[in-house]
């Protein structure tokens, strides 16, 4: 049947409103929208790269501030109001809820405080989003712990301790057969790209540094270099700090006391 004149303005009528409401909607998340920078408290580690890989990808607009954690950067009282575990990343967001500033600190919280304000890479449907915390602190509890004391008792540790190596080598591998399995049939880790593979990706990629061998993980290293082809991703991973270029933690003697022999207090 043939609508009226005026049947039809109020459909063309609905139908702009409808149009108006979605591309706000798109823009409450997008880049063009974020006119201050995030800053973001940043060194080149594993932790760092989860936050850059994720701005990158979301398309954020964002200003690196180096925190030189060989120096004693994360110790500076302006940097432990943000992030009181004196360990970098961290960000302040100058346009945070109710378009004021918000400090966030632990990479994890980063990531998921990111996903939320940009509605991308951390799905709204909560069995969706339970899955992806799920590989999230997987990552902050399990992978990233263990293959940090890895490589402590491999790089760092004053004396090659056996004990040590073998305990925290057994262990990532025992995580990374996890992770090889659960990519068996995805392309990323919760199937969609998603905010745990930013946070996976920085440690995974050392795993031939870390006394792994690439061939017993198949899947990780195909989803490694899917993830490495992504222009975004390489960006995020590709920031670097030219003063961190200058110390080797392992021989500086001054940088391997700041950072290994931490008290309550510091
Ligand atoms: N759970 C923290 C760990 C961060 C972390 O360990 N950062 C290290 C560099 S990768 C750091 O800042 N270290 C400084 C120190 O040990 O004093 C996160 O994921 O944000």
């Amino acid at each position: 049947m043939p609508r009226s004149k005026k049947a039809g303005s109020k459909t063309k009528a609905r139908a702009r409103a409808v149009k108006r409401a979605s591309t706000a909607k798109a823009r409450a998340g997008s880049p063009r929208r974020q006119r201050k920078p995030i800053e973001v408290y940043f060194w080149p580690t594993p932790n760092g790269y989860k936050i850059t890989t994720m701005l990158e990808e979301a398309g954020l607009p964002y200003v690196i501030k180096p925190v030189n954690i060989a120096r004693g950067d994360q110790f500076k009282p302006e940097f432990l109001k943000i992030a009181p575990n004196n360990r970098m990343p961290a960000i302040i967001d100058p346009q945070g809820p109710g378009g004021k500033p918000i400090s966030v600190f632990e990479s994890g919280a980063i990531l998921q405080y990111l996903g939320r304000k940009t509605g991308k890479f951390y799905p709204k449907d909560e069995r969706k989003r339970t899955e992806v915390d799920e590989w999230l602190h997987w990552q902050m509890g399990g992978l990233g712990p263990m293959m940090g004391q890895a490589n402590h008792f491999r790089r760092y540790a004053p004396e090659q301790i056996e004990y040590g190596i073998n305990r925290y080598t057994n262990e990532v591998r025992r995580l990374l057969g996890v992770l090889d399995k659960r990519l068996e049939k995805r392309k990323f880790v919760c199937g969609e790209l998603s905010i745990a593979d930013f946070a996976i990706l920085g440690w995974a990629r050392t795993l031939d540094r870390q006394g792994q061998d690439p061939a017993e993980f198949p899947n990780v290293m195909r989803w490694i270099k899917t993830m490495e082809a992504r222009p975004a991703t390489r960006r995020g991973l590709d920031v670097r700090v030219e003063e961190a270029g200058k110390v080797d933690i392992a021989k500086d003697k001054e940088a391997w006391k700041l950072l290994f022999t931490q008290g309550a207090r510091n």
